[in-house]
C-alpha cells in the first residue's frame, strides 16, 4: 500500500464497484485515503465493513438497485462486471445491461466522474510485434474483450451527451507478480494499479480517456502518448522477475496463437462453454 499524499484530493463518497473481486479486493483498503466516506459493492457478501465504509451489495443487471447504489455518490471505481472470457449471456448481464445501469443511474443522480476497468482484451487481437496506442481501433479478442470495447463507447457517448467524464483503464495483468512470460509485457503491480486509479480519479480534466494499465516495463506494447494528462506514473517493473518467468516458460512455440496475439490465451478460450 501507498501512503497517501499530505492531503489528499478527497471525494465525499466514492463507490468502489466489484469490492469482492481480485483487484477490488486490493484497492478497498487502498481508497479510504480519497473519500470521507468509501460505498463498498459487490454482487454477493462483503463481510463486516471497516471504518468509513458504507456497504451495499447490489447486482449490475439490476437497474432499481443500481440507482440506489448510486445516490449521492461522487465518483465511483468500476471493478465490478465479469472479468474473464465467458458465454454471452452472463457478459451480457453484467458487462452490457450493467454497464448502461451504472451510466443511467450516474446521469440521473448527478454522478460526474467514473473510473473503469476495462482491459487490454479490448485490443488482444493485436500481435505481439505491434506496439497500440489508444486511438488505434480496437481489435477484442473474445465476447469479454467486446464487452469492454462496448463500456468504452458507453463511456464515450456518456461524455459527448451529459459530460460525465470517464477513465477507461485497460488493464494489462494486475497480480502480485508476473505469471508467465506474456505478463512481462502486461504486468501490473497492485501498487502501479492504486497509481493509476488516483491518477485517473484526481486529474483535473478528463472527458472521456483511455489509458493502458502496465508498470514500467522494458517490454511494453502500449503507447499511452494520449493520455499524458492523466499524470500516471508507475514506479514498479516486470523486470525483476524476468529471470524467473523466463525459467518457468523457456521455450515459446511461435505458431501458438496465445504468443502471436497481445491477448494470450484469452484468444484461443472459447466463449461457448
Ligand atoms: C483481464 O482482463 C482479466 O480480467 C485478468 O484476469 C487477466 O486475465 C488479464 O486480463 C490478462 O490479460 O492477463
Amino acid at each position: 500500500m501507498l501512503n497517501p499524499p499530505a492531503s489528499p484530493l478527497k471525494f465525499p463518497r466514492l463507490l468502489l464497484t466489484g469490492a469482492g473481486g481480485n483487484l477490488g479486493k486490493e484497492l478497498r483498503p487502498r481508497l479510504k485515503s480519497y473519500c470521507d466516506v468509501l460505498r463498498v459493492s459487490h454482487r454477493s457478501e462483503l463481510g463486516a465493513s471497516a471504518p468509513g465504509e458504507e456497504i451495499m451489495l447490489a447486482s449490475l443487471e439490476n437497474k432499481a438497485q443500481m440507482m440506489a447504489l448510486m445516490k449521492d455518490v461522487d465518483a465511483v471505481v468500476h471493478m465490478g462486471g465479469v472479468s474473464t472470457e465467458q458465454p454471452w449471456n452472463p457478459i451480457l448481464a453484467s458487462n452490457i445491461v450493467g454497464m448502461v445501469n451504472l451510466y443511467e443511474a450516474a446521469r440521473l443522480q448527478g454522478t460526474q466522474r467514473i473510473v473503469f476497468a476495462s482491459s487490454n482484451h479490448v485490443t488482444g487481437f493485436y500481435r505481439q510485434d505491434e506496439v497500440v496506442n489508444t486511438k488505434m481501433p480496437p481489435k477484442p479478442d473474445g465476447f469479454y474483450g467486446l464487452s469492454k470495447a462496448f463500456g468504452e463507447d458507453l463511456a464515450e457517448l456518456y461524455w459527448a451527451r451529459w459530460g460525465i467524464e470517464t477513465v477507461s483503464l485497460r488493464i494489462g495483468s494486475s497480480y502480485a507478480e508476473p505469471k508467465d512470460r506474456r505478463m512481462l509485457a502486461t504486468w501490473l503491480s497492485f501498487d502501479d494499479l492504486e497509481r493509476l486509479v488516483v491518477a485517473a480519479l484526481t486529474a483535473p480534466i478528463v472527458g472521456h480517456t483511455i489509458i493502458y494499465g502496465m508498470s514500467d516495463n522494458q517490454t511494453t506494447w502500449w503507447d499511452n502518448t494520449h493520455a499524458k494528462h492523466i499524470g500516471y506514473r508507475p514506479l514498479d517493473s516486470s523486470d525483476v522477475f524476468r529471470s524467473a518467468a523466463e525459467k518457468r516458460q523457456p521455450h515459446i512455440d511461435g505458431n501458438d496463437k496465445a504468443a502471436i496475439y497481445q491477448g494470450g490465451a484469452f484468444v484461443k478460450a472459447s466463449p461457448h462453454g
